[in-house]
């Protein structure tokens, strides 16, 4: 994908993966233009997964997006995307309760979102470990908006290489292997 973005409608439908600075590698998908779908493949909560997630996203400036959103299991986290340099700053606000039991978390989170609600309440929120990195997008694809084939099953290893080597959907960008 070559395109220059510079509306937030060319943003929206947007298909990413990306590493951060400290190893964490992410998928995320602009959904539409109030929801964010993503799967987690490398970091202190790999394996996790997530659809339909609400999100407010704007756009700053030309080419540059803002999206922040708060979770059930009381995580929020705040994207910058500068999809033309390839680059993005995100920062992840984690309840005490994530850093300690971050496997509670891993899993498709839409399936136990009463587990994430109770823990958020049982175990402690505070001190929050706030994570604030710099990423390199590696993949960027022209998904199109509320398509529920780019994040719609558990993350394996050879995911992201999959899918930026075009072995994950065809040209209509539905998956290959359903
Ligand atoms: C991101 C996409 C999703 C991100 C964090 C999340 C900071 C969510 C993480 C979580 O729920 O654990 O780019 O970066």
């Amino acid at each position: 994908m070559t395109k220059t973005f510079k509306t937030l409608d060319d943003f929206l439908g947007t298909h990413f993966i990306y590493t951060y600075d400290n190893g964490w590698e992410y998928e995320w998908y602009a959904k539409n233009d109030h929801t964010v779908d993503y799967r987690i493949h490398g970091g202190m909560v790999a394996g996790r997964w997530v659809n339909d997630q609400e999100a407010n996203i704007v756009m700053l400036t030309e080419g540059v997006y803002k999206i922040d959103w708060t979770e059930p299991t009381g995580t929020d986290v705040a994207l910058v995307f500068l999809p033309n340099e390839q680059k993005l700053h995100g920062t992840i606000f984690f309840p005490k309760w994530v850093e300690e039991h971050p496997e509670i978390t891993v899993t498709h989170q839409n399936e136990h979102i009463d587990l994430m609600e109770t823990s958020r309440e049982k175990y402690a929120t505070y001190p929050k470990l706030v994570v604030p990195e710099f990423a390199k997008i590696t993949y960027m694809g022209d998904a199109g908006q509320d398509n529920e084939d780019v994040i719609s099953e558990t993350p394996y290893p050879d995911m992201p290489s999959d899918i930026r080597n075009g072995k994950y959907f065809d040209e209509n960008y539905h998956r290959i292997n359903k």
